[in-house]
C-alpha cells in the first residue's frame, strides 16, 4: 500500500503542527502488531515508566534498534511512513527511536503536557526540526486517554521545561496562556490512523480511567541537517534503509509465528 501525503495536508502539518491520517494502517497491519506487541515478552522486560503528578505511572518501552527484521522496524523503515516525513519535514529523515506507549485498563498514567523538543534540546538537537508519528494500536478515545495537543502550539518556539512528578512538562504558566489562545484537541483515532506531530508541538494526555487498554507506537525521526549528540536511543544522524510497505505483513507474520514457535 502506498499513500502520498497531498498538498492540503502538508498545508494543514504546517499550520496547525499535527496531521492525522485514517487508515494509515489496514486492520490487519494493525492487528498483527496488536498481537505481536502484546506477546512480546523481550520488550515487556524493558518496560519502565515516569510518574505523573498524580503519581500513576505511565509505562513504556522505548529503542533505536534497526537491525531486527521486525513489525517495528517494517513500520519505521517503511516507505509509505518515510516518504510522509520527508514530505512534512522537508528532508532526509532519520529514525531516532521508536517506543511503545502502553497505557493500561484504569491504572495508565497521565502525560504532563510538554514539547518533544523541550527533551530533545538536552541532546543537544540544533533545530527543533524533528517530528514523530503516533500510531494508534488500540482505539484512542477520550476515556482511555488519547493524545490531546493545542493546535499551532508548534509555532511558539521552544517552552522551558521542568520536573513534574517524574516527569518533564512545560512551564504551566505558559501552557496556561497557550490554552487560552489556542484550540485544544482531543485526537480521538481508531486503530491504523497515524498521527503526525511537529516536535514542538505541546501535547499531554490525560490518565486511562477506562476498562481499555490504550496501546501507541510513536515513531520519532530527526532530520539530516539538524546534528544532535549521539546517545543510545539518540542517535546522531545513520542513513535509514527504505523497506517495501508490504514487509509489515511479511515480518508481522513471520515475527508473530517465531514467537508463537518459541513461546
Ligand atoms: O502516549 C501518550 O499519551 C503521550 C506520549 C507523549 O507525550 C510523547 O511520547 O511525547
Amino acid at each position: 500500500m502506498s499513500q502520498r501525503l497531498t498538498d492540503e495536508q502538508k498545508h494543514a502539518f504546517l499550520e496547525d503542527g499535527y496531521l492525522a491520517v485514517p487508515d494509515f494502517y489496514d486492520a490487519e497491519e494493525m492487528d498483527l502488531l496488536l498481537q505481536v506487541a502484546r506477546a512480546d515478552m523481550e520488550k515487556t522486560e524493558n518496560v519502565h515508566g515516569p510518574v505523573d503528578a498524580a503519581g500513576r505511572i505511565s509505562k513504556l518501552w522505548l529503542t533505536s534498534d534497526t537491525e531486527h527484521d521486525d513489525v517495528y522496524n517494517a513500520i519505521c523503515h517503511g516507505q509509505r511512513l518515510v516518504d510522509a516525513m520527508e514530505c512534512i519535514m522537508e528532508d532526509e529523515v532519520y529514525l531516532y527511536h521508536y517506543k511503545m506507549m502502553v497505557k493500561e485498563p484504569r491504572v495508565g498514567g497521565a502525560w504532563e503536557w510538554h514539547q518533544d523538543y523541550g527533551y530533545w534540546y538536552n541532546n543537544n538537537c540544533l533545530y527543533p526540526d524533528m517530528a514523530s508519528c503516533m500510531i494508534a494500536v488500540d482505539r484512542a478515545y477520550k476515556g482511555n486517554g488519547c493524545l490531546q495537543v493545542l493546535r499551532g502550539s508548534h509555532k511558539l518556539g521552544r517552552l522551558e521545561h521542568g520536573k513534574s512528578g517524574t516527569q518533564t512538562g512545560a512551564a504551566a504558566e505558559r501552557v496556561e496562556l497557550a490554552r487560552q489562545h489556542l484550540e485544544h484537541v482531543y485526537c480521538e483515532m481508531e486503530p491504523g490512523t497515524a498521527l503526525f506531530f511537529h516536535a514542538n508541538l505541546l501535547h499531554a494526555s490525560a490518565p486511562n480511567e477506562s476498562p481499555d487498554p490504550r496501546w501507541a507506537l510513536i515513531c520519532c525521526y530527526n532530520t539530516k541537517h539538524n546534528p544532535c549528540d549521539d546517545k543510545p536511543g539518540h542517535p546522531s544522524y545513520r542513513h535509514l534503509e527504505r523497506w517495501g510497505d508490504e514487509r509489515v505483513k511479511e515480518l508481522g507474520r513471520k515475527h508473530l509465528q517465531q514467537m508463537q514457535t518459541s513461546g
